[in-house]
């Protein structure tokens, strides 16, 4: 049966294993996209793989974290890109052009398709009707050699839709309303599907705005129908040929059915530090604010932008706090500039920032020491601001800007009345900061540019039957990648140099950590639940792994964390009995006997003198992989 969407476009794209909830399949993936911060990795890997040509239907390579260029790094990673991308068939966006999934979603993203990005947030093309998945950077490598891509199938929970947004409140508050109730942890392996009557009030760009946070909750994907909504936006993108119809049957049947009545959904807000700590914006009251920060691939869509320039119209910003604005993307800022509103934003005293990342990464506008910062963004972590005691807030753009006019957090519907805002119906295309895939006889004339910042892999061994070593950290629950792996103007431009890189592995959680495991010749780290958390950035495994770093044992896993661990061969184990995790403390000497890791294994304590039951989800294949030493010498033998 194949009543929903995600059952649909996945019965097309499965090239093994059986469509059922937790068992593995193999997808076929039509599309890749890479960012800067991941993508030097994944194609110095694509490049291992040693495959001529990318063997997607298209593959796209954006720029758009590292773009602050403080030295040659950054502008070392991107002539790289754009030479690697020329000579193996890609797309290359320009640093410059915008956000990758909002240009994505402009530019390319097609209803009914499987795409992968080495980025978490790829599934803001779900707003498209598009399956479309965040993954390590080596896993997208896999996909653009035409390997298939493996996920356990999903459990499907249908998001039923009625009623309509009310004035002032908008998409933001919509996904901020599901992670009030879904939280951020808990929804590994499920896909969240929108559906109902209220679907059709949604433009695509609000869409976009949900399943691209969505990604909070940990899920594998959310992803809306393709509908009139959709054929409307894809024309207004001169792109009516991408357009394929894509709903779910009237008699579609969903593992969960949650409800939401999006009249009945006010201004929301989530607190510091989780983007599940979320409540109504009343209810946390007027709080004094020192920073508004407009922009990120959630929020920054032309719809967005021109509703904060609405509001800011022939008005001062509060002289208590200091506004920053991020476009998505060159097609947002020509509307704004063509219609009037970049004018009105610039009076109104906001700072217009580069179409990048920027604030949202720590690429710049850190806050002040100890300040509230407010934020259009999907992330509100500790220290991810690059401010370690800043508290971030997230917000919907009205709710932004409504703060950024009275300098204390404000409910929107207390500034006045709302003007509705009206999608253009042909976008303005210009496309000239995108180079083409050049031909194959071109192609292989091209020669990759590798400047100083462009190191080489590290390469592993394969593991050994019993892994031994110390506990080098204990963490807790919903350890985030921002902490394993910090991001951040000082660290990114190390992205493509493992052993620079690796000397800021948990640096915000115990500066001494490389010093450890350096000390320790590696050893383990013990973690509570949704370990992992956040962005599929794979330096989080890479870099422990560069260090020594064996095994991680925890309560529970994030997906794409898990998956770069196995990637790069650290095992991941959880507690056969969650209460075991305060058996353990920093120093303790283990040996694990993993042997082929076809069974659970018991962690041996020598210090303690106690043993541990560990369990794992590995498939064969997995297992196979860890051993190889990862993914990467295991692919090598496949082709
Ligand atoms: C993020 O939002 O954390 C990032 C930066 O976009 C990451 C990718 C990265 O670390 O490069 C993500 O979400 O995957
Ligand atoms: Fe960039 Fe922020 Fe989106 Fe990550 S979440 S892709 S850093 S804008």
């Amino acid at each position: 049966m194949a009543g929903t969407i995600t059952e649909k476009i996945l019965k097309d794209h499965i090239i093994e294993g059986e469509a059922k909830a937790g068992s593995e399949v193999a997808l076929r993936i039509d599309n890749t996209l890479t960012q800067d911060a991941t993508g030097t990795m994944a194609y110095l890997q694509f490049e291992a793989i040693g495959i001529d040509r990318v063997k997607t239907e298209f593959s796209v390579s954006f720029v758009d974290h590292n773009t602050l260029q403080t030295d040659f790094k950054n502008a070392d990673d991107h002539i790289f890109l754009e030479s690697i991308a020329k000579r193996y068939g890609l797309y290359f966006s320009k640093p410059g052009n915008g956000i990758c999934h909002q240009l994505f979603l402009e530019r390319f993203a097609k209803p009914g398709n499987t795409l992968i990005g080495s980025d978490s947030h790829t599934p803001t093309a779900g707003g498209m009707g598009s399956f479309a998945m965040g993954a390590g950077g080596l896993d997208v490598a896999c996909a653009m050699a035409g390997a298939p891509f493996r996920i356990k199938y999903p459990k499907i929970v249908g998001i039923e839709l009625t009623g309509k947004l009310n004035p002032w409140v908008s998409a933001k508050d919509v996904i901020l309303e599901v992670l009030r109730r879904v939280d951020v942890k808990g929804n590994v392996g499920k896909v969240f599907e929108y559906f109902g009557p209220g679907v059709k009030t949604l433009s695509v760009p609000d869409r976009a705005t949900i399943t691209n946070m969505g990604t909070e909750t940990g899920c594998t994907t959310s992803i809306f129908p393709s509908d009139d909504v959709t054929l409307a936006f894809l024309q207004a993108q001169d792109r009516g040929e991408d357009f394929k119809r894509i709903e779910p049957e009237s008699d579609a049947v969903y593992d969960e059915v949650i409800k939401i009545n999006l009249s009945e959904i006010e201004p929301m807000v989530a607190l510091p530090h989780s983007p599940g700590s979320v409540k109504r914006v009343r209810e946390v009251g007027p709080i004094k604010v020192e920073q508004v920060a407009i922009g990120s691939c959630t929020n920054s869509s032309l719809r967005d932008l021109k509703v904060v320039s609405k509001i800011l119209k022939g008005k001062t910003i509060s002289e208590k706090l200091h506004t920053f604005i991020s476009p998505g993307s060159r097609q947002v800022v020509e509307h704004l500039v063509e219609e009037g509103d970049y004018v009105d934003l610039v009076r109104s005293g906001v700072r217009i920032m580069e179409n990048a990342c920027g604030a949202c990464i720590g690429m710049g506008c850190a806050p002040a020491s100890n300040s509230v910062s407010v934020r259009t963004f999907n992330r509100n972590f500790e220290g991810r601001s690059g401010t370690r005691d800043a508290k971030v807030y997230l917000v919907s753009p009205e709710t932004a800007a409504a703060t950024a006019l009275k300098g204390v957090l404000t409910d929107p519907r207390d500034i006045g009345e709302y003007e509705d805002i009206k999608l253009p119906d042909s976008f303005i295309i210009n496309d000239n900061m995108i180079i083409k895939p050049l031909s194959e006889e071109e192609a292989q004339q091209v020669e990759v540019i590798r400047g100083p910042n462009i190191k080489p892999l590290p390469s592993f061994e394969p593991l050994p039957d019993a892994l031994e070593g110390n506990v080098l950290i204990k963490v807790e629950d919903n350890i985030t990648t921002d902490h394993i792996m910090p991001a951040g103007a000082r660290i990114l431009p190390f992205r493509s140099n493992i052993p620079e890189i690796s000397k800021f592995v948990f640096e915000a959680v115990d500066p001494d950590f490389y010093k450890k495991a350096r000390e320790n010749n590696g050893g383990f780290i013990i973690g509570g639940e949704n370990y992992g958390q956040g962005s599929s950035r794979e330096h989080a495994a890479l870099a422990p792994k560069y260090l020594g770093v064996k095994a991680v044992i925890v309560k529970s896993f994030a997906r794409i964390h898990l998956a770069n661990l196995i990637n790069f061969g650290i095992v991941p184990l959880t507690f056969k009995n969650p209460e075991d995790y305060d058996k353990l403390d920093e120093g303790d000497k283990l040996v694990v006997e993993i042997g082929d890791l076809s069974e659970d294994c018991v962690l041996k304590n020598l210090t303690k003198g106690t043993k541990i039951e560990l369990e794992h989800t590995l498939s064969e294949m997995d297992a196979q992989i860890l051993k190889a030493g990862g993914k990467l010498p295991w692919i090598k033998k496949q082709f």
